[in-house]
């Protein structure tokens, strides 16, 4: 069984019950001239975890295991974004105004899609969530069947990485969290969210570097 060297100790687990999950990588949140840049956010501090994911998804794909995306985003009529989600935005930039990559966080505009960088490949599973959490309202938990262990990336570190890790741990799943391939627009955030995560004997799951994941997917070979 691999084994990553982790906080707060080793993680264990079996290569068949374990998917990677890959949230939300998209251009409205990564790209230069996006809505996450348009609020004011440095997107630099999420664009460092392209590289280290590209060549995780590379060395997960290689063993043939599964990689699940997760793309944040509303239908065209926004029936399905509460009010709440809805007001709360910067008043001239809220879900569904038109951005400089199309409407925004809606599904089929180009800004809503995966960065060109690590775009999924041919059935690589997809998931358009509504929320924050990959969980709520979508079919994820029923396409787990038989996973126990899940590896955790993406963008943001403290919104939805976290709550999707928290979800996660709810439904009984242990979540190993890459540190070098979630971000966060807030370096005090990105580094609370992970002590969080490890905190506590681990009170959500484990917390490591990609290169210790991949060097435990070498020694299987
Ligand atoms: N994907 C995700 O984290 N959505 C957000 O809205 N993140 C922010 O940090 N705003």
């Amino acid at each position: 069984m691999p084994k990553v060297d982790a906080k707060p100790g080793p993680f264990a687990f079996d290569l068949d019950s374990t998917a990677l999950l890959v949230i939300d990588m998209q251009r409205d949140f990564l790209m230069p001239g996006g809505f996450g840049e348009s609020l004011g956010n440095d997107v630099s501090r999420l664009r460092r975890t392209i590289e280290p994911l590209a060549a995780l998804m590379t060395a997960w794909r290689a063993r043939n295991l599964p990689i699940i995306h997760t793309r944040e985003g509303h239908l065209p009529d926004l029936s399905d974004c509460p009010p709440a989600k809805l007001n709360r935005g910067a008043p001239s930039m809220r879900i569904g105004d038109p951005g400089a990559f199309g409407r925004i966080l809606i599904r089929g505009e180009y800004g809503h899609d995966i960065i060109d960088e690590l775009q999924p490949l041919d059935g690589e599973l997809v998931i358009d969530k509504p929320g924050k959490g990959a969980f709520y309202a979508t079919d994820l938990h029923k396409t787990l069947a038989g996973k126990s262990s899940l590896v955790v990336t993406g963008v943001t570190t403290e919104v939805c990485v976290h709550t999707t890790v928290r979800e996660a741990n709810d439904r009984g799943y242990e979540c190993l969290v890459l540190a070098d391939c979630v971000g966060s627009y807030f370096p005090e955030f990105q580094q609370a969210g992970l002590e969080m995560i490890a905190a506590q004997g681990g009170i959500f799951g484990w917390v490591a570097e990609s290169p210790a994941l991949i060097a435990a997917l070498e020694e299987q070979r």
